[in-house]
């Protein structure tokens, strides 16, 4: 009992100081009680502590060097912008370059914005060439990545340390999630549960944090950090999260609408080491038979247009050995199958101020999923002005992407409001940022998120479509099958 409470003290020392290490240490009895060892003792006592205290430190340091010696460099990498792209010939000379692995594309070619690319210092050159030769009009928006990384660690951990801020004021490392998840669950024991979806292909557990005040509702899942490298999705979800516990009394109309379902790190091995080896890290962390390639994309690996996808197993969009090969996709896809309540999906990605429908919306008459979008549009921009885009992925942005998350869940599991949301930042508002979104911008972020969030719920369908209604989808397979 008393080794648990001091697990306990120990664990919220760590999770509420932002400290990283913590112990408590017992040093010997002895005497009455066991609390008056002798006099004669002391000296051996501040000895054996002196010297445990420099091997902790010893540790602390060899450990801390070897996390920053296997990190990833982008030393003297530059990020190119070109102009908007205008029509879709712009968009189709532009695909080719994402298949070579050279470039590192932060935001994909679509109809109606920039094209962002991260490429290393031998390779700028010929890059920026080939832009100009397409009229694309390329400029260096970033000098040097790696002073970019720099900033961000040295932010994460002065906003570690400072204890008025929430945890969706901050990033947050994997562990944390999960801990700030279940204080939440055990906090609120009368509303909030954890689930266990699955694990990841390295183990690590697919926690979905359940919000209900009672039974028999419809429900919202929204997920988060499918693409490792997507940081500036979790806080606007505890921030949701956040705002539905924390404000029982003022939210509870939102409780007693609809149930919630938060995935927070759909995609835990990749965003882990988005944090221990490489900031860039998008797919998940299986290794690849016959390649030195390691991981797919989460988000091509679902059973919707599947067989299209990217074969090259080292792109950064390669679409697995089959649907579902990564364990990841086939708990997600599991768990709406299973959870028949779920009507409304959101898959939160960033960037680019985007709220994408579903490609297969393009030949339905469903009126409902560009309305919904509108009103969560409106929402955020009545909190500071920001301007998001609505379009269906592939018809009006031109943007191609095969065996998607929220595509087979509109298309396949019958969700009937299922989007993507690509956050902030834009290339207008925010300039040089990308991936790397300064913190200080994360309160702005989660109210207009927050905004969004609550006009998709007041828009929850009462039912999925019949399977009559999605059995001409094309797909890899007939059913959907787990492999
Ligand atoms: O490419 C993706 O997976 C998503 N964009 S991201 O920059 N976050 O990687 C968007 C997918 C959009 N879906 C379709 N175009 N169908
Ligand atoms: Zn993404």
């Amino acid at each position: 009992m008393g080794i648990l409470v001091f697990f306990l003290v120990i664990k919220a020392t760590v999770l509420v100081s932002g400290i990283s290490v913590a112990y408590i240490i017992e040093l010997p009895g002895g005497g009455l009680g066991g609390f008056n060892p002798p006099a004669s003792d002391i000296s051996l006592v501040n000895d054996e502590c002196w010297e445990k205290m420099l091997w902790s430190v010893y540790l602390l340091v060899v450990c801390c060097a070897a996390t920053t010696l296997a990190y990833k460099s982008y030393e003297g990498y530059h990020v190119i912008r070109t102009k908007e792209l205008q029509s879709i010939d712009e968009v189709k000379n532009v695909l080719p370059l994402t298949k070579l692995n050279d470039y590192n594309f932060f935001i994909n070619p679509r109809i109606g914005s920039v094209v962002e690319i991260l490429v290393g210092p031998e390779q700028t050159e010929h890059l920026q060439n080939t832009l100009t030769t397409l009229g694309l009009a390329p400029r260096v928006v970033v000098e040097n990545f790696e002073r970019e990384l720099r900033k961000e660690r040295k932010q994460i951990e002065e906003f570690s340390l400072q204890r008025n801020l929430l945890p969706s004021e901050r990033y947050l490392n994997f562990d944390e999630i999960m801990e700030y998840i279940e204080l939440v669950a055990t906090t609120h024991p009368e509303i909030a549960t954890i689930i266990n979806i699955g694990n990841s292909w390295e183990g690590r557990p697919l926690r979905v944090l359940k919000l209900s005040n009672g039974p028999g509702k419809k429900a919202i899942l929204m997920e988060s950090l499918i693409h490792a490298r997507e940081w500036v999705g979790p806080p606007t979800i505890l921030h949701a999260i956040h705002e539905l516990t924390s404000n029982l009394l003022e939210n509870q109309a939102l409780l007693d609408a609809n149930d919630w379902y938060f995935l927070p790190v759909a995609n835990p091995d990749g965003y882990v080491y988005s944090w221990t080896e490489d900031r860039l890290w998008r797919k998940t962390r299986r290794p690849n038979n016959d390649s030195d390639c390691v991981g797919t994309d989460p988000n091509r690996n679902f059973d919707y247009k599947w067989q299209d996808g990217t074969t090259d197993k080292c792109s950064g969009s390669y679409h697995g050995s089959m649907p579902y090969s990564e364990p990841e996709c086939e708990a997600i896809a599991k768990f709406i199958l299973d959870h028949k309540e779920i009507t409304f999906y959101l898959a939160v990605h960033s960037y680019g101020q985007l709220i994408l429908l579903p490609w297969e919306a393009e030949n339905q008459q469903n009126n409902d999923l560009k309305s919904v979008a509108e009103d969560a549009k409106q929402a955020i921009a009545a909190v500071n002005g920001t301007q998001y885009k609505v379009g269906t992925a592939h018809g009006v942005l031109s943007y191609f992407a095969h065996g998607t998350s929220f595509d087979w869940a509109y298309a396949k599991a019958g969700i009937r409001l299922s989007y993507t949301i690509e956050l902030s930042p834009s290339f207008e508002k925010y300039n040089e940022q990308n991936f790397i979104m300064d913190s200080k911008q994360l309160p702005l972020i989660n109210a207009e998120c927050w905004e969004a969030y609550k006009a998709f719920v007041t828009h929850l369908p009462k039912t999925r479509r019949e399977e009559s209604e999605i059995e001409d989808v094309n797909s890899t397979t007939e059913t959907t099958t787990f492999g």
